[in-house]
């Protein structure tokens, strides 16, 4: 098919786990707001809730074990062969937890997000929100990112504040974070999905503009779910 501004872009979402961010794409695509179509979902755990949500929209699931391949290398090029013969636009980290090679990230360059539990640049890596409650920040949030080779280190589409409370633990705080994540995400894919939004030179552009260093800061609320 030509590359027609109505065409529906393929998406194929990386899991490990509950996989709430790929209901959020799931019903994105299904209500029109995002204007794709989820084509498969691949986990590298067996078992996971987030491989059940895509089995329930008949979406075609695989489970990918790394603890199956000798090296990080060779399960990156096993995982990119199947990605690959699903054609996709683009490719979703949604609450994927094994760090991807530079190969893998260089393959897919441009057309692989990331959505990450913190303010980038702030806490990279895992256990954001202790880390933040730890830090006695006043603020935590999401960003989605292009994905690059350094981890957590490309660069910015969307961010959410969310206001860290007095009471809050990690697990409070993440389902209020998740809340906002599941708004951004299916967003900052949207625009990707409508061409307006790319990786040029190392630099997130959106409708021909260069965005800032921590992207568009979105002013939203907290939605009923
Ligand atoms: N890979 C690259 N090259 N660049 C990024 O920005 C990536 C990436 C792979 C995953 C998601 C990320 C997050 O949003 C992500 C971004 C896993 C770990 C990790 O330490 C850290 C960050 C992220 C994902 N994983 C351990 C590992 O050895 C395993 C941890 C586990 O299995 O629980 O791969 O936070
Ligand atoms: C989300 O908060 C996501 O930002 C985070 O894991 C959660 C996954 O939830 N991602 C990472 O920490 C990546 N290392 P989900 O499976 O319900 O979408």
């Amino acid at each position: 098919m030509s590359d027609h501004s109505t065409a529906k872009r393929r998406i194929v979402v990386l899991i490990s786990g509950s996989g709430s961010n790929l209901q959020s794409f799931i019903d994105g695509c299904a209500d029109g707001s995002v204007n794709g179509d989820v084509v498969a979902v691949i986990s590298n755990k067996a078992g996971v809730k987030g491989l059940e949500r895509a089995a329930a929209a008949a979406i075609p699931n695989i489970t990918l074990d790394h603890n199956s391949f000798a090296s990080r290398t060779e399960f990156d090029a096993a995982l990119a062969d199947v990605i690959d013969s699903f054609s996709p636009d683009l490719i979703v980290l949604a609450g994927f937890m094994r760090i991807l090679t530079p190969q893998f990230v260089n393959r897919f360059l441009g057309r692989l997000i990331n959505i990450h539990p913190s303010l980038l640049p702030k806490y990279p890596g895992l256990h954001t929100h202790q880390r933040a409650i730890d830090a006695g920040d006043s603020e935590a949030g999401a960003t989605v990112h292009f994905v690059t080779a350094e981890l957590d280190g490309g660069p910015a589409i969307v961010q959410a504040r969310v206001e860290l409370l007095k009471n809050d633990s990690a697990e409070t705080l993440a389902s209020r974070v998740l809340n906002y994540e599941h708004q951004i995400y299916p967003l900052a894919a949207e625009w990707f999905c409508q061409g307006r939004l790319e990786l040029r030179d190392g630099h997130v552009i959106l409708d021909n503009e260069l965005l800032p260093e921590s992207g568009v800061c979105v002013e939203i609320a907290e939605r009923a779910e």
